[in-house]
């Protein structure tokens, strides 16, 4: 069957679009819709013209598929001119997500009509593009510059209501009865004069208050940071005003086909499917019946407790949250209110859907209040004897056919599912602190864990918010057991002469949000601390002695201003060189390509174990931990795409030089001229 059909309505004919599953604007379809147009200007007969989708949305964009392959058919540009051209009026029906070459379809349309659950918006960004068919010069002279300018620049999509307000969608219709009342708009337009968006005149804005663009630069500098698709978004919106509409459309095509060709796009559309996959678990069955989860246990109500409880609290899913003592307890409770009421403060959540939020918490000094849960997540201290107590304890009291999960960080899970009578039922569902605002969920999957238990905890992750991976049993599962190399370089580094503050700035240079120091000023020195003064073995038993505990007190590797602003410390650089002349480290000046490569091939290194392992199901699940749970720059598409794109002979080229070991995998894969992704 065709992915797009025609359909006569008396007077009006509609184009329907079904080309599931999200309706993208391939070949096929732009073809569709150029002889759609075409039928409708060659019928006397026609009057107006509606473009719908069947399914579960309105175009979302591009095919990401068809991107650096040769263009087949007429190009999504050329098929929305024509479409806007059209002398008979053309009105999109929105429902679902137009995003993209969507939105742009839509832009090209004389009108918009949409449910009020729709949204719209051009998420190119987030690809690492820009709009390629005119939505950059289309949408300012519909809406302003102003109003463009979030939509372009950050790619966030707005709900239907708000693009009524600022005058993209021109009539928002009920959820039901879109079809019929598109129809019935179109009719009503008939024999008016066409508004075209090209010839929208809303742009001027921007030309006579132009401060608008650096504003919204200085006001987003930090998010943007590092990102080169955002800038061509500015510098294209700002061509709307100050171009004619031919030429500013020259000046987007120039922008978008440098990004397309450049490698911030290349990682971005890798991430793109990246996480998509790593919802994939190899060998399951996607369509597995799943374990209903209607209740959701916590045990332990301190920051990381309270921080997992908010995520299902948030998702509508009941929570009961114990701890062992009152006063914890009252706290815990405290801080989760305390975070949804400043979530409401900021205008985020009104004060109805805190209490509702609220509402669905139980606290409980009882680990029995936890028998009826379909699903526990232990996050007590992170100690192995500690976990296997409480999962013994938590395996006599919860019903049967409850997942058991731990959110250790490192612990082996076969150990702890060991405890207990089912460790089909067992696995590890690590968050990310804070836990409430941190993307990734690592599930480590036990030698045991049963898939319907498994695909339960993945398409769980997807309804509260996260992004998961999927981790097999090792010490640090994926995450954390890359971290480590990072780190000791880093500690080894400053023995040998670096500037830990050199040490972070690389970090930051290459787009990090911290460098290592900085991250252990930040969780606090002391962390972990023995707490005696007296004995002082390591670097940090030094720092502790000194009372620098981190950024909480003031002072850490580095001093803190009241604005919490750092410099490094004179104190800490004699407290580094006294370690270092008594290990009998000789001091050397390290370059900044030096700290780079010792902190960041030895990861990919230990990327390439996993994966040698088998801990990781593909490399790309790697970057999708990276990227979410330890601010890997986005636009690098992650360790192992990076490792790709800078060529893995140049990895074991660099860990060769420095005198690291390479994993097997990673030199068989360099000496074929092989990727860890395709
Ligand atoms: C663009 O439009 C450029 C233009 O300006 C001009 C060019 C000249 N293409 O996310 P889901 C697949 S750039 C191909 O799990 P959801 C996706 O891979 C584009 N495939 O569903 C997945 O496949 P699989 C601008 C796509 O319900 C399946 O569909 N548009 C595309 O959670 C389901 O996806 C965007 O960036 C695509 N464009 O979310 C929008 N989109 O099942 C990108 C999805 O094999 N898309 N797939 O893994 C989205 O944001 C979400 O998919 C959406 C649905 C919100 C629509």
């Amino acid at each position: 069957m065709s992915v797009v059909t025609t359909e006569k309505q008396d007077n009006v004919l509609v184009i329907i679009a079904d080309n599931p599953p999200v309706n993208a604007l391939g070949a096929a379809v732009r073809q569709g819709l150029v002889d759609g147009i075409d039928q409708a200007l060659s019928d006397d007969g026609i009057e107006a013209v509606v473009i719908r989708c069947d399914g579960r949305t309105f175009f979302a964009g591009a095919d990401v598929t068809e991107f650096g392959k040769p263009m087949k058919g007429p190009s999504l540009a050329d098929a929305l001119d024509q479409l806007e051209a059209s002398n008979k009026p053309v009105v999109a029906a929105i429902h679902g997500t137009a995003l993209g070459g969507g939105c742009e379809v839509a832009l090209a349309c004389h009108y918009r009509v949409a449910v009020p659950s729709a949204k719209i918006g051009l998420p190119e960004v987030k690809l690492g593009l820009i709009p390629g068919a005119a939505g950059t010069q289309r949408l300012p002279r519909v809406v302003g510059a102003e109003a463009a300018l979030p939509m372009v620049v950050t790619g966030n999509p707005i709900s239907a209501t708000k693009a009524h307000a600022i005058g993209l969608v021109d009539k928002i219709v009920g959820e039901d009865v879109l079809a019929n009342d598109a129809i019935a708009f179109a009719r009503e337009q008939i024999g008016k004069p066409v508004p075209r968006s090209s010839e929208g005149t809303a742009n001027r804005d921007g030309v006579e208050n132009p401060a608008i663009f650096d504003e919204f630069r200085q006001k987003n500098a930090r998010k943007l940071r590092g990102f080169e698709a955002p800038e061509a978004a500015i510098q294209a919106v700002k061509a709307a005003g100050e171009m004619s509409y031919a030429e500013g459309v020259k000046k987007e095509r120039e922008l978008f086909t440098r990004l397309m060709s450049g490698t911030q796009s290349a990682a971005m559309r890798h991430y793109f499917f990246a996480e998509r996959a790593a919802n994939k678990i190899d060998g399951i069955d996607p369509k597995i019946d799943l374990i209903p989860i209607h209740k959701v246990g916590i045990l332990g109500a301190g920051t990381m407790g309270g921080g997992i409880a908010m995520n299902f609290l948030s998702a509508g899913i009941p929570v009961t949250i114990v701890e062992l003592k009152e006063d914890a307890l009252d706290r815990g409770v405290g801080v989760i209110r305390k975070n949804y009421e400043n979530t409401a403060k900021r205008g985020r959540m009104t004060e109805q859907q805190v209490e509702d939020a609220m509402a669905m918490l139980t606290p409980s000094l009882s680990y029995d209040d936890l028998a009826d849960c379909d699903l526990v997540i232990e996050a007590v201290f992170e100690n192995m004897d500690v976990k296997k107590q409480v999962f013994s304890k938590l395996d006599a009291i919860v019903k049967q056919g409850a997942i058991l999960a731990s959110n250790t960080s490192y612990l082996n899970i076969d150990e702890i599912a060991a405890m207990t009578k089912r460790p089909e039922y067992v696995l590890g569902l690590h968050f990310f602190s804070p836990a409430n605002v941190m993307k990734l969920l690592e599930i480590v999957r036990g030698e045991k864990t049963a898939d319907d238990v498994l695909m339960t905890a993945m398409k769980l992750s997807k309804k509260i918010g996260k992004v998961a991976a999927v981790s097999g049993v090792c010490p640090g599962f994926i995450g954390n057991r890359m971290l480590s190399p990072r780190q000791e370089q880093a500690n080894q580094m400053i023995m040998e002469g670096a500037n830990y503050w050199e040490v972070d700035d690389v970090l930051l240079e290459f787009g990090f949000p911290m460098g290592p120091f900085q991250m252990s000023d930040l969780a606090g020195v002391d962390i972990g601390w023995h707490r005696d003064p007296e004995r002082i073995e390591t670097l940090r038993d030094a720092l502790c002695a000194a009372g620098r505990w981190g950024q909480k007190v003031g002072k850490g590797f580095y001093d803190y201003d009241e604005a919490r602003n750092r410099t490094p410390s004179d104190e800490v650089k004699q407290i580094i060189a006294e370690f270092a002349t008594r290990a009998g480290k000789e001091q050397r000046a390290i370059s900044k390509d030096e700290i780079r490569e010792r902190l960041l091939y030895p990861m990919v290194n230990e990327g390439a174990k996993i994966l040698e392992e088998g801990m990781a199901q593909r490399a790309s699940d790697i970057d999708v931990v990276w990227i979410n749970g330890y601010g890997w720059p986005l636009y690098t598409g992650g360790p192992m795409f990076w490792a790709d794109t800078i060529g893995l002979d140049t990895v074991v080229g660099g860990l060769e030089k420095h005198g690291l070991p390479a994993a097997e995998l990673l030199r068989d894969k360099a000496s074929k001229g092989e990727k860890f992704n395709g």
